[in-house]
Order: structure tokens, then C-alpha cells, then sequence
């Protein structure tokens, strides 16, 4: 997968759409322990907790509006037809529902739903329960189709190759916390990509970033998008 203009985003783009974010003050991590809602350990010991989880913030995502830094987005793609890919670290929605096309979800979605037992995966409905039955092989273990701690993100291949040819890597709204999506500014970097932060405060990252700009993404992301 190639495109001129490869783009991070994390929480940070969807926070003023009213989504929390996770390390901020406040976060979601000082709601939840991460270990017991984000790990396959913690869904193995407790999997109506996890569901509840992902069912209050697909519910909250279902709820939420795109903002200007992901209406902002979808307009570049639409003037640079073929040279824009989103890589986004979000489960919501929000850049499909402004507009986005060339989107990739490397933690997976809320919209989808996977079997923990065989794998078949479908559309998720707005509620799971544990005892959900696996509508592939009926086995009660269904679990959300998301990247928990531990486990290997999706679209890696992909991603890897973008980083490789990108003119421009911009993150948007991510503390740079998590691997191996906080490596790909050193990835782009190591290609000749001019690399640039939007986000509301300097990153851990910040300084493998040739440039950045502080402040609200949907102030920030308009600004260098026009
Ligand atoms: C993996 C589930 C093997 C979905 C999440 C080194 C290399 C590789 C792996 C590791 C490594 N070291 C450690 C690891 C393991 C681990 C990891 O990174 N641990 C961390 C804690 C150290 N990584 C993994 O387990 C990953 N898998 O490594 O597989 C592998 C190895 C090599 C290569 C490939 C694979 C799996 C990680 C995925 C875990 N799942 N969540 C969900 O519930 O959402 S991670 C969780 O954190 C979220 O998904 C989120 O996407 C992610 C990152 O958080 P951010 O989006 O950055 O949010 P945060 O709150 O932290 O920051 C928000 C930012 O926005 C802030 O900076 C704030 O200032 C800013 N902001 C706020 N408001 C605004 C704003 N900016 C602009 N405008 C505003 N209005």
C-alpha cells in the first residue's frame, strides 16, 4: 500500500467529538485498569466485564459527531485522490463518517465482532454479551474484533510499506505511548519523510518529529490541511 501523506491518529483527534481519551487526566486508564479490559488474560477472567467496556464506548462512539480535524482530513484525501492513508490507533468511526475512504484500523474496530474460539468474524451488534453464541461455530466466545495489549495489530504489512515510500508523516493526537504504532515516526524518518506532530502537547515522541504544532486538533489539523 503506497501514499505520499501516511497519517497517525490517536484519541487525541476524537477527544473534542466528546470520546475519551486514555492517558489525559481523567483518561480512560484512570477508569479501568487496562490489564483487565484490554488484555486476553483480563477478557479470559472476566469476559462480561470487557463487553461491558466496549459496550458503553460503542455506544458512546455510535453517539458521537466527527469534529473538524476529521471533516479536515477527508478533504485532503478528496483533493489528493490515491495520496492520503490514515493509519488511525481509534476503534470509532468517526473518519468514515466524515468522509474518510483510505482509513486503516490497526486496533480494530467496535464495529466488528470475532470468535475467540474459531475466528469468523462479523458485524458487531450495539450491545455483546459473553454468552453470545459464535454465529460460525456456535461456540460462546465472542469477543470484541479489537487489538488488546499482547496482541499483533492489524495491517502491519501494509502500514510498513506506506512508512517505507511516504513523502510526509503526520501524527495527530497520540501520546506515543503504545507500540509499535509510537515507532512510526522513526520508520518514516528513516525513509526521508518530512515528519510532523499535531497534538495538543508534546508527545514522548516529540523529538523524533522534524516539526510539530501544539493545540486543539480541530483548530490545528484545518490549519495545516487549508
Ligand atoms: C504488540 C485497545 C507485538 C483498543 C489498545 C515495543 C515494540 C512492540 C511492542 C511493545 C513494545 N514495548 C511494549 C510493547 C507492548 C505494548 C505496548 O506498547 N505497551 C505500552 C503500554 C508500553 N504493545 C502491544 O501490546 C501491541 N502489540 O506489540 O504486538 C508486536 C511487536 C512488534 C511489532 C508489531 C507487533 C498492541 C497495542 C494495542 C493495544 N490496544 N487499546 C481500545 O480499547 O481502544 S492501546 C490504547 O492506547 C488505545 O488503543 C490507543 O489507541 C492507544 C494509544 O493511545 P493514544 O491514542 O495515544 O491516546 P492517549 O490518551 O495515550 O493520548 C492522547 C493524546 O491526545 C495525548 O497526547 C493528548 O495530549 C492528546 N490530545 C488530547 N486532547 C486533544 C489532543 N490532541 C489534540 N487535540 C485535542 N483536543
Amino acid at each position: 500500500m503506497s501514499a505520499r501523506i501516511v497519517i497517525l491518529t490517536g484519541a487525541g483527534i476524537s477527544a473534542e467529538s466528546g470520546l475519551g481519551t486514555f492517558r489525559d487526566e481523567g483518561g480512560i486508564w484512570s477508569q479501568y485498569d487496562l490489564a483487565e479490559v484490554a488484555t486476553p488474560e483480563g477478557f479470559a477472567a472476566d469476559p462480561a466485564l470487557v463487553h461491558t467496556f466496549y459496550n458503553a464506548r460503542r455506544k458512546n462512539a455510535a453517539e458521537a459527531i466527527p469534529n473538524a480535524a476529521h471533516a479536515a482530513l477527508a478533504r485532503l484525501e478528496a483533493e489528493r485522490p490515491g495520496e492520503v492513508l490514515i493509519v488511525t490507533q481509534n476503534i470509532d468511526d468517526l473518519h468514515e463518517r466524515a468522509g474518510s475512504r483510505t482509513v486503516l484500523h490497526m486496533h480494530g474496530t467496535l464495529r466488528a465482532a470475532t470468535c475467540a474460539a474459531c475466528g469468523h468474524g462479523w458485524d458487531a451488534p450495539p450491545v455483546m454479551h459473553a454468552e453470545d453464541a459464535c454465529p460460525g461455530c456456535g461456540a460462546p466466545a465472542t469477543r470484541p474484533d479489537i487489538v488488546w495489549f499482547g496482541e499483533f495489530p492489524y495491517h502491519m504489512d501494509d502500514i510498513w510499506e506506506a512508512l517505507r515510500g511516504a513523502e510526509v508523516f503526520v501524527s495527530i493526537g497520540t501520546s506515543g505511548s503504545v507500540y509499535p504504532a509510537a515507532a512510526f515516526v522513526q520508520d518514516a524518518a528513516r525513509a526521508g519523510a518530512l515528519t510532523l506532530e499535531l497534538n495538543l502537547e508534546p508527545s514522548e515522541t516529540r523529538s523524533y518529529f522534524t516539526e510539530a504544532r501544539h493545540g486543539k486538533a480541530s483548530e490545528i489539523v484545518p490549519a495545516w490541511v487549508d
